[in-house]
């Protein structure tokens, strides 16, 4: 069984979001048709408290993009994003989201960060999606998102120490660094997981 995993396609990492990841909206029709083509979709969203610590305006003499150590781990500052309940949290609208059968939230605890949408970063706390996926028999995971080099990034390492063979679909992926996804597509290959493109999928099924 195979599932597609849509990384927080949130309004605030889209184009005029507080963290916008660049070209972020080229992703979405892309994904919406990728869509079509699995049994099983599931997506993660970032979901912060405003008292977050991986906000610098929450760190008096910080600025963004600054690192600081938080608890042992090195952190990135963010502006504030996804804040709960705000509208630059929800996913976009241009996403079709009538096939999504769970959200996986992160990014809670306001003490840690939480890039994979299965562990925190510090791996202390479980999102409880791995057994969710185990639980509907996939073994195959197929990742889409932003950003490709932090949550799809970390999502996609946890995935594959977990034992699921993963995937990372580059034309349905933005970072907001593309020189630092060369790195982890290099990564991720390293470890085992492969980077495809849409058009494998989709040509599976699609004459267009
Ligand atoms: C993300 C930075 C901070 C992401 C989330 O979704 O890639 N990046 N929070
Ligand atoms: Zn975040």
């Amino acid at each position: 069984m195979r599932a597609l995993l849509l990384i927080d396609i949130q309004n605030d990492f889209l184009p005029d979001g507080a963290l916008a990841v660049p070209e972020g909206d080229q992703i979405i029709p892309v994904v919406n048709k990728l869509q079509e083509e699995f049994n099983l979709v599931v997506a993660t969203q970032d979901w912060h408290p405003p008292q977050h610590k991986s906000f610098a305006s929450n760190h008096a003499g910080k600025n963004v993009f600054e690192t600081i150590d938080l608890h042992g781990l090195e952190q990135v500052l963010w502006p504030d994003h996804c804040i709960q309940e705000t509208e630059g949290a929800n996913f976009t609208k241009d996403l079709k989201a009538n096939k999504i059968e769970a959200i996986f939230r992160k990014g809670t605890n306001p003490e840690i960060d939480s890039y994979s949408g299965f562990y925190d970063n510090g791996h202390l706390k479980s999102t409880g999606l791995a057994d969710y996926l185990r639980g509907k028999q996939v073994t195959q995971l197929y990742l889409v998102g932003l950003a490709g080099d932090y949550c799809v990034y970390f999502s996609a390492k946890d995935a594959i120490q977990e034992g699921f063979e993963v995937f990372l679909i580059e034309d349905a992926i933005r970072s907001l660094s593309a020189d630092d996804f060369k790195k982890v597509k290099e990564d991720i290959t390293s470890m085992g997981g492969k980077v495809i493109q849409s058009g494998s999928i989709l040509k599976t099924k699609n004459t267009n």
